[in-house]
């Protein structure tokens, strides 16, 4: 059993809990499924771990140089607010799960690798669960199994006595959530990619499915009364000046100027010298378009990174599809999106969440809310980039703009809302991204007030679902993991009669 344990823990530090790591063990192992020769399985191993690197250096590069500058506002301002960001999240659940409940962390662990097991299982079983998608995102996987960790536990606190019941019965929701979640998100996210069989394992995968729905019915409204709204942002082409932002460098760089340049003037010279952001005789204008420019630097990198791997990804999961989980696809980090589509919706995206998330902190403040919220990095820009790139495939560049503003309002008042009321808010951060202040909050209240009977119902619920998706169209529904250009031809088809 020792033994065991140490090679679970060995496998969740070095390669499950390192994305790059992990992509890279799918992709050799999927080349050596295919019997491809030595020299191909290592060179496509090699670029697919490069290649997430690389884009882990773009997102990295993102997080570390512009989360700083919103959670200073709480400094800037005293406000006793939490941050609603993945790793603040998480270090509450640290630093809490102990003294609320009696509950060591390493007991997430446990639950993240038995989740992972149900989301297998519930592949491996696809004839009957209608579940095509593999979770790969191990970084993101333990900021989720914490925070289901403490809302379950919250939520259902007569199993805390049993700890084999308690582990079983979070495995079962949080692998289910995982498998059904990354499930909806195969039809956009195929027709996004033209099929480049991936779909999304991260933070937003139901607000994806429900937002792309939302953007697709608007596309539909739009184009019944002839209107020209509907247009994807790649589309449209600005006229005179405006014409530079059809450049995603420019339009990057520019609007992050002005939004983090704005922030950035708020905070002030002397805080940021007090911080230790700018030198005492640095050049406060300077400072401020170097970090700014650097948003578009960032973004680069990380389109680079995404272009490197995927390719190896796509074909050698094919072996893993044939063999393994037939007509399976993996689920991957959102920022592979960006690669995608048209570039100018991530800004666009990430702005219009922005503005969402401050008018609900302003709504916040007004009210006098016990529980404050300061905009976290992450979710933010990665959810509503990432919403703004789906909106925008299905439903033009209006979509892209209304269903981000509106995420951003969801993020803010369903964070605060969950974490004030399980005492997570007190450890001063919440995980924040749009599943997790919708969805999750949804499954909380349901167990909560009817405990196990809420437990069943929510079980239910996530079985059904890819159920119902297989019957909407049973003869689409594999073959567009399985034949994309099939796929395709049986759309044109349908569409024709
Ligand atoms: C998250 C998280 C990150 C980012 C990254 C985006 O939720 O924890 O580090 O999003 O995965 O690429």
């Amino acid at each position: 059993m020792n033994i065991l344990m140490n090679a679970w823990s060995y496998f969740a530090t070095n390669i499950l809990q390192q994305p790059a790591w992990m992509i890279g063990l799918i992709v050799l192992l999927g080349y050596i499924l295919l019997r491809k020769p030595w020299y191909d399985v290592l060179g496509g191993t090699i670029k697919a771990v490069v290649g997430y690197m690389i884009l882990a250096v773009g997102s990295g590069g993102l997080v570390s140089n512009f989360r700083p500058v919103l959670v200073g506002l709480k400094e800037r301002f005293n406000l006793d607010a939490m941050v609603i960001d993945p790793y603040f999240g998480q270090n509450a659940v640290t630093a809490g799960v102990e003294e609320v409940f009696g509950k060591s962390f390493s007991q997430v662990m446990m639950l993240l690798l038995i989740a992972f097991i149900v989301n297998i299982i519930l592949v491996r079983l696809r004839k009957l669960t209608k579940l095509r998608s593999l979770f790969t995102t191990g970084h993101v996987q333990v900021q989720q199994a914490s925070t289901a960790y403490w809302l379950i536990l919250f939520a259902l606190p007569a199993l805390a006595s049993n700890n084999t019941a308690l582990l079983i019965v979070m495995a079962i929701v949080l692998g289910l959530y995982w498998a059904v979640g990354s499930n909806l998100t195969i039809e956009p996210t195929q027709e996004l990619t033209d099929g480049a069989g991936f779909c999304l394992g991260h933070q937003q995968i139901m607000g994806v499915a429900l937002f792309s729905w939302i953007a697709g019915k608007m596309h539909e409204h739009d184009e019944k009364r002839g209107k020209k709204a509907s247009r994807r942002i790649e589309d449209i082409e600005l006229p005179g000046f405006m014409s530079m932002f059809n450049e995603n460098m420019v339009c990057t760089a520019l609007l992050m100027t002005i939004f983090f340049g704005a922030i950035l003037l708020i905070l002030g010279r002397d805080y940021l010298i007090e911080a230790g952001f700018l030198g005492e005789n640095a050049s406060f204008l300077f400072y401020i378009l170097t970090l700014c420019l650097n948003f578009a630097v960032y973004l680069a990198i990380l389109q680079l990174g995404v272009r490197t791997f995927v390719t190896e990804l796509t074909q050698s999961f094919q072996g893993i599809a044939s063999k393994l989980l037939p007509g399976s696809v993996p689920a991957v980090d959102c920022a592979v999106t960006y690669g995608f589509g048209s570039p100018n919706a991530v800004p666009i995206g990430f702005l219009c969440g922005a503005v969402g998330q401050f008018i609900a902190i302003g709504i916040l403040i007004l009210l006098q809310s016990p529980v404050l919220v300061i905009a976290g990095f992450v979710p933010v820009f990665f959810d509503n980039a990432t919403i703004a790139v789906y909106a925008n495939n299905k439903g033009g560049m209006k979509a892209a703009m209304i269903l981000p503003f509106i995420s951003g309002l969801c993020q803010v008042f369903g964070s605060a809302l969950i974490a004030g009321w399980v005492g997570m808010a007190a450890y001063g951060g919440y995980l924040g991204m749009w599943d997790w202040a919708v969805v999750w909050p949804v499954f909380t209240v349901l167990m909560k007030y009817l405990s196990y009977v809420g437990l069943a119902i929510v079980v239910i619920a996530l079985l059904a679902i890819p159920q119902l998706q297989y019957r909407a169209d049973k003869e689409g529904y594999f073959l567009i993991t399985e034949d994309y250009e099939a796929y395709k031809e049986l759309k044109a088809k349908k569409a024709a009669k």
